[in-house]
């Protein structure tokens, strides 16, 4: 009675007005679930593929009928009929019937929503919650979250060359009392702004993206507003910075196309990280301060910094099993981000998950700069134990579910649940209070 009994696909809108996947599983016993996917403007380039209908008269050529119409055709047929609860079986399946390395014929986006529609649906049947059903012993780890509240590069028009700065409340006792730290430093944040005269609209992720006069700025101001909330900076709240060096990297070098316009070499940028840290030391984690493509940069910083803090790689790995073995082999990165759409099914994603705990790399469940209300990620998060989530800012509703799931994630898991907090950072000497 648990076999997948119908798929419907619906072209939708993401949080940026554009086409995207809600995905419904009903299975044989009437049991129905929803999932949606969510899109990334910052892209790493081995990716798996989004299919878009090219046809640029609907959505800019953006829409995503094609991918419904796999969906409710060639998937629907192939699966109908499998057992629900056999995830592993099934993503295999879907695989397998796409047939490239990429999912680039059926669509990564088809085949996710399939994934994670099957996936809830599963849940639903079992009578679990979707963070008991995922993995065979879940976890009761609330995540640390990073809410990105000052959002630049290709999440914003500002004048800032770094997509992300975010802040991590790791002191907090629990994860509601974390969200609360959290949201009175982004209000304060906003009187910070308000009180020097910059705009206080918000980009993509629901940080503020004012013009600033440097890629500093953004520090001081976030610095200053964990004061003014009360908080103390590198103690209660550390930061935690997404440069999304790829969007960078030109001919070999760092182009710094929204601020001064300079080029940094590799060593340069590295020397730049190194200064920030120094004179920052609240800084506790930094994902792809290295472009994907300048290797010998990411194993550079890594050799340096490594022993540091969390270096995260996003666009290097893709949440891609191979590509980030290879990169572990290489000595890039201490942790990995980890996004289900760039891989397309849920079993590989809980794969590359393992492959960090197997090898001592910190694993970040994240969103996508265009989202949905789906909210499954902060379920993959607690059920895998992975300590951290980034999910945006402390606004903006697609985020926001995110942050609502795992309090009630928390309320439900009573006395069980613990808090991440700190204790992530504990491998890196950074972490080590004075
Ligand atoms: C990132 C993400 C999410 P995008 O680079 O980590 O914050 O951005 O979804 O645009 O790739
Ligand atoms: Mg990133």
């Amino acid at each position: 009675m648990s076999e997948i009994a119908k798929l419907e696909a619906l072209e939708i809108l993401d949080s940026r007005g554009n086409p995207t996947l809600a995905v419904t599983a009903t299975l044989a016993n009437g049991v129905k679930a929803t999932a949606k996917v969510p899109s990334g403007a910052s892209t790493g380039k081995r990716e798996a593929i989004e299919l878009r209908d090219g046809d640029k008269s609907r959505y800019g050529g953006k829409g995503v009928l094609k991918a419904v119409s796999h969906v409710e055709g060639e998937i629907q047929k192939a699966v109908r009929g499998f057992d629900a609860n056999d995830q592993k079986g099934l993503d295999k399946k879907l695989c397998d019937l796409d047939g490239t390395p990429n999912k680039g014929r059926l669509g990564a986006n088809a085949i996710l929503g399939v994934s994670l529609a099957v996936a809830r649906a599963s849940a639903d049947d079992r009578g679990l919650p979707l963070y008991a059903s995922l993995v065979e012993k879940p976890a009761n780890l609330l995540p640390t979250p990073g809410l990105n509240v000052l959002n630049g590069g290709r999440h914003s028009d500002n004048s800032v060359d770094f997509q992300e700065f975010m802040i991590s409340p790791v002191g907090a006792p629990n994860f509601r009392e974390a969200l609360r730290a959290a949201a009175e430093t982004f209000h304060a944040l906003k009187s910070v702004l308000h009180s020097k005269g910059y705009s206080t609209a918000i980009g993509d992720e629901g940080g503020f993206a004012p013009q600033l006069k440097s890629n500093e700025e953004p520090i001081e101001l976030i610095l200053d507003a964990i004061r003014k909330a009360g908080y103390k900076s590198g103690e209660d709240i550390v930061i935690m910075l997404d440069p999304a060096a790829s969007e960078l990297y030109q001919n070999g070098a760092y182009e710094f196309w929204k601020s001064d316009k300079s080029r940094k070499s590799s060593d340069e940028m590295i020397e730049l990280w190194k200064n920030w840290l120094n004179q920052y030391p609240e800084i506790w984690s930094l994902e792809d301060g290295m472009a994907e493509d300048d290797r010998a940069g990411w194993q550079k910083l890594t050799r340096e910094l490594g022993d540091t803090i969390q270096l995260v790689g996003d666009d290097n790995f893709v949440t891609n099993a191979a590509l980030f073995q290879q990169g572990i082999k290489d000595g890039i990165a201490n942790a990995i981000l980890i996004k289900l759409n760039q891989i397309g099914t849920v079993t590989e994603t809980l794969d590359c998950i393992e492959i960090a705990r197997r090898n001592g790399y910190g694993a970040v469940i994240s969103h996508r700069s265009g989202e949905t209300d789906d909210s499954s990620i902060a379920d993959l998060a607690v059920a895998c134990g992975t300590g951290q989530i980034k999910t945006g800012s402390a606004c903006r509703g697609e985020r926001i579910a995110k942050y609502n799931r795992l309090l009630e994630i928390e309320r439900e898991l009573g006395s069980k649940a613990k808090y991440a907090g700190a204790g992530i950072y504990e491998r890196w000497k950074h972490s080590v209070k004075a």
